[in-house]
């Protein structure tokens, strides 16, 4: 594998690639690393490299002709592909860095200044990749960056033993945490004492209870740290097996009533909408939730829903039987299935309470509003934040959604998270709750 980095400043690509396992590998000639200086392909008697930007403006721009001219030779010899660093780039991740291993030649154009003159761009660059969204005083340490990650993966330059395959992000997930010896370390952090000691099933020996461990801490970090690379692992059946059951299928929808506000901040109880029934339980059952609760204290409006529901879900069931026969058992199972989708019950509390019984354990509780001011005290999360956290977390879920004007603060002692509001992209912000709730179950749940 050949690197070819073209740069003004060729002093610090030469010392930073001295040691370690890049160092090595230069020395055995499994990888090689060459620099072009633009300022060797200058004519003027100054060898000027940089030049003024059209258009004005503070700073300067890499003068065009020598850098073409440094590119076109690094180029060269085998036919290369050449990426320019830019935080204007496509962030670079492992799968690109993997990808780039497999060729022979990377070109890799450090930029100075202000940057380098588009058309440079559009005539000599391959691939305009950044390293963070961050910004340096030259692409040198980003070309660095793309060296070391990528030697990694050329056969010979890591040891026999160490494998690029389980390490962070090559399955997208955060590495497991290390430990050596001592058994305890003690110390003292901000003033406190501490005494940490190695987990003891490091110790144990087991080779499969130590990988299942790790396997379990990578998840359980990813989850933590991370819930964009969370959202978007396949978990294996293993994995799954060391995690609380699928969420979705511990999710409880309830379309509150009551205790709601009205526009003037007073507690009210709403009026049943006929659509939000129909819609809200098809989006339960397209999402895969356990449950459609429809919360009312007015049993007049609980017997209606309940009525509704019956005859809606009764029509779905027999057509997803197949129209089979009534009374047929694929028909009872159907119908009973649906059935128990959408619930009625008369208060909050008392959803609360037969979840408990049906899970043996209390809800985790997450409140929903289109105004930022409510539930101060419950922690906010996004979607995915929230994702990550109640997977790992083996209780139900409940998700509140409010009619009228919202949630009543009233059920802040049962709250213990909020979804941030959804924001449009407009200044009015009133959706209906049945589009609410589709927008959050999807960013929830979508794939
Ligand atoms: N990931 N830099 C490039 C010059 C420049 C300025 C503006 C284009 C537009 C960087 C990064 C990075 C600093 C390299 C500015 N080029 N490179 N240089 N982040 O910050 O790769």
């Amino acid at each position: 594998m050949k690197f070819s980095v073209v740069t003004i400043l060729p002093e610090l690509i030469e010392p930073a690639l001295t040691a370690g396992v890049v160092g090595r590998a230069r020395e055995a000639g499994t990888i090689t690393v060459e620099t072009v200086n633009p300022r060797d392909f200058t004519t003027d008697r100054h060898r000027s490299v940089d030049d003024n930007p059209y258009g004005g403006g503070p700073g300067m721009v890499m003068k065009v002709e020598p850098l073409l001219a440094a590119i076109g030779k690094a180029a060269g010899d085998p036919p290369a592909h050449r990426i320019f660093l830019s935080p204007a780039g496509t962030p670079l991740t492992q799968a690109r860095v993997k990808a780039l291993a497999a060729l022979p030649h990377l070109v890799l154009v450090c930029g100075r200044y202000e940057g380098i003159d588009q058309r440079v761009v559009e005539l000599a660059i391959d691939e305009e990749l950044s390293i963070g969204d961050y910004v340096l005083s030259g692409g040198e340490l980003g070309a660095l960056v793309i060296i070391d990650a990528v030697s990694r993966f050329i056969p010979g330059v890591l040891g026999e033993a160490t494998s690029t395959d389980d390490e962070s992000h090559a399955a997208g997930m955060l590495e497991y945490p290390q430990y050596t010896r001592p058994p305890t370390l003690t110390g003292t952090k901000n003033g406190e004492p501490l005494e940490l000691t190695v987990p003891a099933v490091l110790s144990s020996g087991n080779h499969a209870v130590i990988a299942a461990w790790r396997r379990s801490q990578s998840i359980l970090r990813t989850a933590q740290r991370r819930p964009d690379l969370f959202a978007k692992a396949t978990l294996s059946k293993a994995d799954r097996k060391g995690l609380p059951p699928s969420l979705r299928e511990r999710t409880h929808l309830a379309l509150v009533h009551h205790p709601c506000t009205d526009r003037t901040g007073k507690i009210v109880t709403t009026s049943l909408t006929n659509f939000d029934i129909h819609d809200l339980a098809r989006s339960t059952m397209t999402y895969g939730l356990a449950a459609y609760h429809i919360v009312t204290p007015i049993t007049a409006h609980r017997e209606k829903a309940a009525h509704i529901a019956t005859l809606w879900l009764e029509d779905e069931a027999n057509r997803e039987a197949g129209g089979a026969p009534r009374k047929s058992k694929a028909t009872e199972a159907s119908r009973a299935n649906a059935l128990r989708l959408v619930r009625t019950a008369d208060s909050v509390e008392a959803v609360l309470a037969e979840l408990t019984a049906e899970y043996g354990t209390e809800p985790f509780v997450v409140g929903t509003s289109a105004r930022p001011e409510s539930f101060p005290s419950a922690p906010r999360r996004s979607p995915s934040e929230l994702l990550a956290e109640a997977s790992l977390d083996p209780r139900p879920m409940l998700l509140l959604l409010g009619t009228g004007w919202g949630l009543a603060d009233a059920l802040i002692p049962s709250v213990s998270r909020v979804l941030a509001p959804i924001e449009g992209a407009s200044d009015w912000n009133h959706l209906s709750v049945r589009s609410a709730g589709a927008i959050l179950l999807d960013r929830l749940f979508g794939r």
